[in-house]
């Protein structure tokens, strides 16, 4: 992580980064940096801070020309933020061939590299590990860029997508990948290059994905693909799915608020086709291949981190309820270093919007090498956990720019739902109970809806509370998950300290942070566990906190017992948390706005995590 863009082409390469710089602002990052390639050689100006500062300082400088650039937005991982640990990296300042790379990633072995090419008499002039792999790159540079990319990646371990260009060869632009996500957009005389789609669609929709341990070598007229060890492969051009309206703010302030609304609309496309009340069952082309392997799974274990780690846990109560198969949920970071139990039958579900997250994929690999069947609950097409599962069913929620999940969770929850429904009618469940959840299903879209309707309500009572500094968010059941991930939301945009948990949990330790005027967020609609939650509303209550339900369209005697009351229509328990969650999101975006905080940009996080 976190962002790279690069350009080859006939035009001036400079507008084309900077507009692609900032469509993946979104991802996180903390510093910037351009170079291109021109009459002079190369020029590179870069700097710690927002894009919109890279632009100042390029134009300090008097421009970047060029039709041949890169550019990239740093997320820090070796090195701390300064202006000369920002990329481009060059080979070498004074006895180097003018070669500069960007790099996305971790080269894991950097140190041992360094030592060797310090030994040599290189001079660095950062602290990260992407200038030793340019460095590397010079070092073996015999003339032709291409060749030397692959030499030196043969030497790398690690995770990496880099973008490379040379003075010396000036109408090349050299790009490869392990591991990070990576794409070629194949224009006319021209290529964009980009960590993900929304940096391409607007100038073509015709692109690539490379393969890892895959070199492209680009020129205006062509392009050749290779593996690190130069034998040719052939890389497969296809549309692009995403449309230019998807990934702008289309009226809205924010990325976060546009896709909190967009959730109906995304979640309606996510069913669509997938579910059939005529003959009561689930259509998942993306296991239909597979229904019999996972009809007799013994156990199932969803992993994931964050977010969609609050999906995997919704996911255990599902599967458990309608599919009757014994489940787990675990932290992907967890699960892999723990030597993991995956017996004959045990199924992972790996659950990731950006599909590229690092723990995740790593987990996956892990489980899939002890024999599991690995499936995927994925947002991006094509992304790297998509194609290391056996099978999968995509979320299509469209692109989710905004860092903090929103339409992912729903998508991620909705999906999970299906499959857990797809397999229970292949186990215990009769045509009428599946008819009664697809129904509740389809109902969920119009729901959320008149959740929405509640936004000016929402701001409203958040409003009451902004000063506070310390939260609580309890639910029971499956909607503990939904207390966790409004937590969640709150600390990663306001940077208030929230905690989530298990409503009965509080007894336990956490009812001593109770004092007067504490919120205390209760998800506390009518289900299995109402009265209970009534139950731990009151001894809240008793402590002085102000009690934030959110509770069930009807229920009178809730508005008794607590300050604030955020209705949501009725819904089939295990389907609760789709609506459940969707007021906590809310709280947290306004709580976000009045703080004064970057929504779609908060501090040291990025969207897709692709380290460790
Ligand atoms: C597929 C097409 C859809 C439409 C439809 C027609 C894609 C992406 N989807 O949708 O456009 O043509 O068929 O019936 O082309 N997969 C994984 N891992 C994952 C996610 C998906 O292996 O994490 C695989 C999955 O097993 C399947 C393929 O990717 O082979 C597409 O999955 P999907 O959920 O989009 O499948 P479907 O049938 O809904
Ligand atoms: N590891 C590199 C660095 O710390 C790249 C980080 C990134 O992916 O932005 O500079
Ligand atoms: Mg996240």
């Amino acid at each position: 992580m976190c962002g790279i863009v690069a350009y080859i082409g006939r035009r001036q390469a400079l507008p084309i980064l900077i507009e692609g710089l900032k469509r993946l602002e979104y991802r996180g990052y903390d510093s910037a940096g351009a170079g291109t390639l021109s009459g002079p050689g190369l020029q590179v100006v870069k700097c710690i801070g927002r894009v919109a500062a890279l632009e100042e300082a390029i134009e300090r400088k008097g421009g970047l020309e060029g039709s041949v650039g890169i550019a990239h937005t740093r997320w820090a991982t070796h090195g701390g933020v300064t202006d000369f640990n920002a990329h481009p990296h060059r080979d070498d300042a004074k006895q180097g061939h003018g070669i500069a790379i960007i790099h996305n990633g971790i080269i894991e072995n950097y140190a041992a590299l360094k030592t060797w090419l310090l030994e040599k008499g290189h001079v660095f002039e950062s602290e990260t590990d992407t200038e030793v792999l340019a460095h590397l790159i010079g070092e073996l540079y015999e003339g032709d860029l291409e060749k030397a990319v692959q030499s030196a990646l043969r030497e790398v371990t690690g995770a990496y997508a880099i973008a490379a260009m040379c003075a010396k060869e000036p109408d090349v632009l050299v790009v490869a990948r392990k591991g990070s996500p990576l794409m070629v957009g194949v224009g006319n005389g021209e290529y964009v290059v980009a960590s993900d789609a929304s940096a391409i669609v607007s100038h073509t929709t015709q692109a690539f994905t490379l393969a890892d341990y895959t070199v492209a070598r680009l020129t205006r007229e062509s392009f050749r693909t290779t593996t690190v060890d130069n034998l040719p492969i052939t890389a497969e051009v296809r549309e692009l799915e995403i449309d230019l309206q998807e990934i702008e703010l289309g009226g809205y302030d924010h990325f976060m608020l546009k896709e909190i609304h967009e959730q109906p609309r995304a979640l309606r496309t996510s069913l669509k086709g997938r579910i059939d009340l005529r003959i009561g069952d689930v259509k998942l082309g993306g296991v239909g291949d597979i229904a019999r392997q996972l009809a007799r799974a013994r156990r199932v274990v969803f992993v994931g981190q964050g977010t969609a780690l609050h999906a995997c846990m919704v996911g255990t109560y599902l599967m458990e309820e309608l599919a009757k198969i014994p489940s787990d949920f675990d932290f992907a970071s967890e699960f892999r270093y723990r030597n993991p139990i995956v017996e004959e039958g045990t199924v992972v579900v790996a659950v990731s919007q950006s599909g590229e997250t690092a723990d995740t994929l790593a987990a996956l690999q892990e489980a899939k090498s002890r024999g599991a069947t690995a499936l995927g609950i994925v947002n991006v097409v094509g992304s790297s956990i998509s194609r290391e599962t056996d099978a999968g069913v995509y979320l299509r929620v469209g692109p989710e720019i905004g860092v903090a999940s929103t339409k992912a969770f729903t998508g991620q929850v909705m999906v999970a739902a299906m499959l857990a429904t797809f397999i229970g009618r292949r186990r215990f469940l009769s045509p009428d109970m599946v008819g009664h959840l697809l129904r509740e299903m389809e109902a969920i879209p119009e729901k959320i809806e008149r959740v929405l309707a509640l936004n000016d309500h929402i701001r409203t009572a958040t409003a009451k509370y902004i000063e506070r500094e310390n939260w609580l968010f309890l639910g029971r059941g499956v909607n503990y998950p939904v207390a966790l991930e409004g937590a969640l939301k709150l600390k990663e945009i306001s940077y208030i300290h929230a905690e989530g948990m298990p409503a009965a949990e509080m007894k336990h330790g956490p009812i001593a942070l109770i004092d007067s005027g504490m919120p205390v967020v209760f998800v506390a609609t009518k289900n299995s566990q109402y009265e209970k939650v009534l139950s731990n509303i009151a001894e809240v209550r008793s402590r002085g906190g102000h009690v934030i339900a959110v509770a069930t369209e009807g229920d009178e005697h809730i508005r008794t017992v607590a300050e604030d009351v955020f209705y949501v229509p009725d819904v089939t328990e295990m389907l609760q948390p789709l609506v459940t969650v969707v007021p906590l999101q809310l709280l947290a975006y306004h709580a976000a706005v009045m703080r004064g905080k970057d929504v779609d940009k908060p501090r040291n996080l990025a969207k897709s995590v692709t380290v460790e």
